[in-house]
């Protein structure tokens, strides 16, 4: 898909919804300003050539605010571990100010353009790893990651062969960049009426682990839980 219809009309109400009302506690910001620092971010640009180095002063402006030792990861998991999250007081990255601005939109622009292109953007798999949307979310994920201590709780898809997927952003951005010290809670549920297809002891589990122990990070794993089950609810 091309950029989402109003993306500009859509980041001014979820920054003025969030900073005053979602959470009026955190440190007043200027919802102009950073609307225009997501705009210039990639107005005007090469849509395959996003840098971390195009979002430094929108990050600058709205770092998350959030506990850290609260946060939740997933991977294909994003609706579960949000009604976990909600339901023992803990956050995601949508719980951020940017995260919540960003969520569920797409965006690029042209070169030579003032607009945001709504045609097409391009794709990860198909068109370039380096697109505006990918990168922004990598960056945003790399500090929420990098920025956890405590006990750090994911959430994966046990209905998956390979619940541990080294290519997604959880695999290859967040776990190589928790700090030592750091333990990672792992929850493999799966989908209602599918049967659990990966483990602990699964060998994308395996991989995790081995990621983890390098850096030294602790990792305690549950396997075979339904969404109930994971939910606390029978
Ligand atoms: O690639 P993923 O999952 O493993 O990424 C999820 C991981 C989470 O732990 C989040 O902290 O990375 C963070 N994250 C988001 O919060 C997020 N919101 C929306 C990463 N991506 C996010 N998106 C979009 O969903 C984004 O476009 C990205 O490519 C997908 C990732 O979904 P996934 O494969 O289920």
């Amino acid at each position: 898909p091309g950029s989402t219809p109003d993306f500009q009309d859509i980041i001014e109400d979820r920054c003025y919804n969030y900073t005053q009302r979602i959470r009026p506690d955190s440190r007043s910001r200027n919802c102009q300003e950073i609307k225009q620092a997501f705009m210039s971010a990639f107005i005007s640009k090469d849509p395959c050539k996003a840098t971390k180095e195009d979002y430094r002063r929108l990050i600058d402006l709205a770092d998350p605010t959030v506990p850290c030792n609260k946060r939740v990861l997933w991977s294909k998991t994003k609706e579960l571990a949000r009604e976990y999250a909600k339901l023992r007081g803990l956050v995601t990255l949508e719980d951020t100010l940017l995260g919540f601005l960003a969520d569920r939109l797409h965006w690029c622009g042209e070169p030579g353009s003032p607009d945001l292109n709504t045609w097409s953007c391009p794709d990860w798999e198909k068109d370039c790893r380096t697109n505006y949307r990918s990168v922004f979310w990598e960056v945003l994920s790399e500090r929420f990651a990098e920025s956890a201590c405590g006990t750090v709780q994911v959430v994966l898809d046990g209905s998956l062969e390979n619940a541990f997927n080294e290519m997604s952003i959880f695999g290859r951005v967040e776990a190589p960049n928790l700090k030592p010290m750091v333990t990672l809670q792992a929850w493999l549920v799966h989908d209602p009426g599918k049967p659990p297809r990966d483990s602990c002891s699964g060998s994308s589990i395996t991989k995790l682990k081995s990621i983890l122990s390098e850096r030294n990070v602790r990792f305690i794993c549950r396997d075979n839980l339904s969404r109930d089950e994971f939910l606390g609810r029978f």
